[in-house]
């Protein structure tokens, strides 16, 4: 058999990024997963999910952050659940988290009460207040559910290092099961970081001036994924910018240069109301009208209907 290929972002994964105790362990558990769902006929996507960390000292105080409330790759992960996918969610430690996110903004002891009004005496038990949350067991039901069939396969990250390890490992554990993979980069990453051996190991003194940051640029992790670490996989990518008149254009170079299957590209404030998803042969704008918002629809609804029958296809002609 042939040696799988090293790029030389093999090495310096290896040799810049601090990898994770934990990534073996990881790995076995989402190669067991995935090879798991794929003998009972379903497909698996890899969701990530939320913003990446980057340290600025090694005992570090301060970091250079990425904007990602984590809602789009939560709800994603309920909508390919439904559509009959095991998800594995890679996402930022304390994001959203698929269901428990409709409860994210509300104060857990604002949703409780007291059965009898002396509250905390011995027969009065704590019960959710219905009026606070009313929909609170359909949720609860579904989540019961999902977590009973083990269709999603939680992983944490917090900094970049450990979320680029993860995707690695994700990506080789998931070239087990070829084209029934589906990758659903969401998260948002650092274009930017410190290697290691040029970061100071104590907190930055303010008393030596005004700070002046040289970083390097993190490597294209799209390339070997695409390329080497899971080469049948449907892969799709995210272009997020705040200027809309370079998106298609950024979009459509994304694709040139890693020749993978979709980009859903988005501006930062409309990104609730309006995607496009990008192929190399189409191009299809996702919009929620004033309608689908009154009735809670959400754009990741049309996504994941969008992107599960182009993997659909993509199986069909890969003959998988
Ligand atoms: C996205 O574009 C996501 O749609 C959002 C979702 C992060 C905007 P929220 O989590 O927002 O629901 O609050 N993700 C990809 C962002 C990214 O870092 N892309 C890079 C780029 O655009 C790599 S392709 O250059």
């Amino acid at each position: 058999m042939a040696e799988p290929r090293i790029s030389s972002i093999d090495g310096k994964l290896a040799e810049e990024f601090a990898v994770p105790s934990h990534v073996g362990e990881v790995k076995e558990k989402m190669t067991a997963f995935a090879v798991h769902h794929a003998t009972a006929g379903r497909r698996v996507v890899l969701i990530t999910s939320g913003g990446t960390k980057v340290p600025l000292e090694s005992r570090t105080v301060r970091f250079l952050d990425n904007f990602s409330s984590g809602r789009r790759g939560a709800s994603s992960a309920e909508y390919f659940i439904e559509s009959g996918y095991a998800v594995i969610f890679l996402h930022r430690h304390r994001s959203l988290y698929p269901y428990t996110r409709m409860f994210s903004t509300m104060n857990m002891l604002d949703a409780l009460k007291f059965t009898s009004d002396d509250g905390a005496s011995s027969n009065s038990e704590v019960v959710v207040n219905q009026q606070v949350l009313p929909n609170i067991a359909k949720v609860l039901k579904r989540y019961q559910e999902v977590k009973e069939s083990r269709l999603l396969l939680p992983i944490e990250f917090n900094t970049l290092s450990e979320y680029l390890h993860l995707l690695k490992a994700a990506a080789q554990a998931l070239s087990t099961i070829g084209s029934k993979a589906m990758f659903y980069l969401a998260a948002a990453v650092s274009d930017f970081y410190i290697p290691a051996s040029e970061m100071p190991e104590h907190k930055i003194q303010s008393s030596n001036g005004p700070l002046q940051l040289s970083m390097n640029m993190v490597p294209k992790i799209l390339s070997p994924l695409v390329k080497d670490w899971a080469p049948q996989a449907f892969v799709i990518s995210f272009k997020l910018e705040t200027d809309a008149t370079i998106l298609l254009d950024k979009a459509r170079r994304a694709l040139e240069t890693y020749r993978h299957q979709a980009v859903v590209a988005n501006v930062l404030d409309s990104r609730r109301g309006y995607v496009m998803v990008v192929t190399p042969e189409t191009q299809v704008e996702l919009i929620l009208t004033e309608e689908d918002e009154k009735n809670d629809v959400e754009i990741e609804d049309r996504i994941v209907n969008n992107l599960t029958s182009a993997h659909n296809k993509f199986i069909t002609r890969q003959g998988g």
